[in-house]
């Protein structure tokens, strides 16, 4: 594969993503407008009968924007709001930049985003490096609005952007020995004030089995509320499994490798019996600390004090991805 270096400087995406602003209230108001029935795109077509249409937000207009060709709501049981794009990105977990909720935010200035590449390496018939700018136009930028559950106890909804994980799983050609992926995330001490913390092995790393990985709810992001992410939030480029804790979504990725034995991860090394390899949201499994079953949505009304929302299983998104463990002892692979 072949490294181009990025003629576009600091989050500044080539021409094709930027859209302008009258195309992008257009696209807002399509998705305001978007009744049950003409969510039938891709995904959505399966989590119909659970998916609704959320709310429109608004786009910040503090980074450049980042949109995508279609839209699609997925796994949403009940309607629920859009958490404020203030709220996303104040209070995130992003170690490599403190420990506090709002260190990130304050801290993650430092990190530079171009140029930026992801190697891919292991058991595939394409390895290879790729730059940012060719991640950007590897598959269609789809908008999904995703729940969070952070193994905290905390949720949020967010309108990411970004395509399914399965998109370069399925470029680089996984070998029939593959069976889990490893995702190692940036860990430069220039850059990284919370890598001087012993709170965690750096680098950050985190897996998934690879079936899990190609499932299509699996998601690259660049993006959330329109824009592109925002440092704190793991910026250039991210994971998300929407039906897993947060933790196992890394952000801020370097290296994605392929490999025949489950990887060793971060959270799971540092603590073994509060942190799985699977770490699936589930309300019937509590961490050894704490009970899973409810959660706060972070920016609702009441702060502590806010009523606490039940916990669903999968994170709501049992429909898609139930099927992934059947058979499973759920509480043996937590
Ligand atoms: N590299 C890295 N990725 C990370 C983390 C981290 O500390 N470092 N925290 C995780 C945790 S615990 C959560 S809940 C989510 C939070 O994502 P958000 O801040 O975008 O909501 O990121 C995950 N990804
Ligand atoms: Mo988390």
């Amino acid at each position: 594969m072949i490294i181009k270096t990025s003629r576009n400087g600091f989050q500044h995406p080539v021409a094709s993503e930027i859209t302008s602003r009258a195309v992008y209230l257009d696209r807002r108001r399509w998705i305001q407008n978007m009744a049950l029935g003409s969510a039938g795109l891709g995904l959505a077509a399966w989590g119909s009968r659970e998916a609704v249409a959320q709310a429109a937000y608004p786009r910040p207009g503090k980074l450049v924007p980042l949109t995508g060709g279609r839209s699609l709501v997925a796994g949403a049981t009940t309607v629920e709001a859009v958490t404020s794009y203030q709220h996303a990105s104040t209070y995130n977990n992003f170690y490599e930049f403190g420990t506090d909720k709002a260190d990130p935010a304050r801290t993650s200035g430092t990190l530079r985003t171009r140029p930026w590449t992801v190697a891919v390496e292991g058991l595939v018939q394409k390895p290879g490096t790729f730059d940012l700018d060719d991640l950007l136009k590897l598959a269609p930028m789809e908008e999904r609005v995703y729940r969070l559950r952070c193994v905290e106890g905390w949720s949020m909804v967010i309108p990411w952007m970004g395509y399914s994980l399965a998109e370069l799983i399925k470029r680089v050609e996984p070998m029939g020995s593959a069976k889990y992926m490893e995702f190692v995330t940036l860990a430069d001490q220039t850059m990284m004030p919370g890598l001087r913390s012993g709170v965690l092995d750096w680098p950050y790393v985190e897996g998934l089995r690879l079936d899990e990985a190609q499932h299509p709810l699996s998601m690259l992001v660049f993006g959330m509320y329109g824009e592109v992410l925002p440092n704190q939030n793991g910026a250039p480029v991210r994971l998300i499994v929407p039906w897993k804790y947060g933790f196992k979504s890394g952000k801020s990725l370097v290296k994605i490798r392929f490999t025949e034995k489950q990887p060793a991860t971060s959270w799971n090394l540092s603590a073994p019996q509060e942190y799985g390899f699977y770490s699936n949201v589930n309300p019937e499994v509590s961490h050894p600390r704490w009970s899973q079953a409810t959660e706060r949505r972070i920016g609702e009304e009441g702060g502590l004090l806010a009523k606490r929302r039940k916990t669903l299983m999968f994170n709501g998104y049992e429909p898609q991805v139930g099927q992934l463990y059947a058979g499973m002892d759920l509480k043996k692979f937590y």
